[in-house]
């Protein structure tokens, strides 16, 4: 397949607004306003990008802990989210939720949660609700390696297959679960994509910092999807770069050593795309430095957004959001 130029622009803008936003964070995140734990998917942007830019909104997706770069992807509104991670009214949870529940559904974001797994039945849920309403969308479960250790994951890609539901999974395998590598918690040799297909959904193992192959195999499966042709699951390998959990690297404490580290460093998803740009004249090294500025530009302005937005009122803290905030998907 070979994708516009557009197109090839907006998986790199994308990559680095997710970069950016994540790196601001980690940055920032010291200063102690944002009080809630903190998982950055830096080093895993063109998963979230590739296929984020695959779906329409019209389509549903949800996530997990490690949730802001699907947020974005699916085009989700960055104010919001900063404004959230600072515990503000404005915050696309009112302040309530912090960085692990995220929500959107004007872009059809409908939520993360910090369960591991937790919105495997929720995504496969939507599924069903798109099937009864003779809709063409897809619902989109963003997930990690680790959460397909959970019953509730055999449970929902089960209840996916036998009533054909229009599901893509998609699967981030950074290889860990917190400190476990695979290898400790998962049999030898079993290949997380053909072990799902063992189960009734088809599958495909991906390249997961090849933004333009993510997104080619997103267009394949949502099109299995859209056909009626039931649940689709795509593997995407990648890697995380920093501590599981909070601003800062670990590869002194033990669990993976600095030359794995180093080795997926080189993977970079970034680099690589802009290189492949730059030498087909997609775009130039200015024009790279202009949409960085701009990116920076927005960035900063959602981060004074959240910091000058007010905590909210106490008398507020029991009162429903769904409604009266984020509206309605339909
Ligand atoms: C049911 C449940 N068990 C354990 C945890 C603690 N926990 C938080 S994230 C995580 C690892 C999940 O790994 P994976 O799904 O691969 O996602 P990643 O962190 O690698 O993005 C665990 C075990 C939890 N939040 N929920
Ligand atoms: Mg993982």
């Amino acid at each position: 397949m070979t994708i516009s130029k557009a197109l090839s622009i907006e998986l790199l803008r994308g990559m680095k607004r997710i970069r950016l936003v994540e790196e601001g964070i980690a940055e920032r995140y010291p200063q102690g306003k944002m009080r809630c734990p903190m998982h950055l998917s830096i080093g895993q942007e063109a998963a979230a990008i590739g296929v984020g830019l695959a779906l329409k909104h019209s389509d549903l997706a949800v996530s997990s802990h490690r949730a802001h770069a699907h947020y974005l992807s699916k085009g989700g509104d960055l104010k919001a989210m900063l404004a959230e991670i600072y515990g503000k009214a404005t915050g696309c949870s009112s302040g309530r939720g912090g960085s692990m529940h995220l929500i959107d559904t004007k872009v059809g974001f409908m939520g993360s949660t910090a369960i591991v797994s937790n919105s495997m039945p929720v995504g496969v849920g939507l599924g069903l609700s798109l099937q009864l309403r003779k809709s063409n969308a897809v619902s989109t479960v963003f997930c990690g390696d680790g959460s397909l250790e959970e019953g509730a994951f055999y449970e929902s890609a089960n209840f996916a297959s036998v009533r054909n539901l229009p599901v893509l999974f998609i699967c981030e395998n950074n290889l860990y679960s917190v400190y476990s590598h695979l290898r400790v918690r998962q049999p030898m040799g079993r290949k997380i994509h053909k072990m799902v297909e063992a189960i009734g959904v088809p599958s495909a193992l991906v390249d997961g910092n090849d933004p333009q192959a993510v997104y080619e195999a997103a267009v394949a499966a949502i099109d299995h999807i859209r056909q009626g042709q039931g649940p689709f699951f795509l593997e995407l390998t990648t890697y995380r770069w920093r501590e599981h959990c909070g601003p800062n690297y670990d590869n002194n404490i033990g669990y993976r050593t600095e030359e794995e580290f180093q080795e997926w460093k080189q993977k970079d998803p970034i680099p690589r795309f802009e290189e492949k740009l730059l030498t087909e004249r997609m775009l130039d090294r200015l024009e790279v430095k202009d949409m960085e500025d701009e990116i920076q530009a927005e960035i900063q302005t959602a981060f004074d957004f959240a910091e000058n937005s007010p905590y909210p009122e106490s008398e507020q803290a029991f009162q429903g959001i769904f409604s009266e905030k984020a509206g309605s998907y339909e």
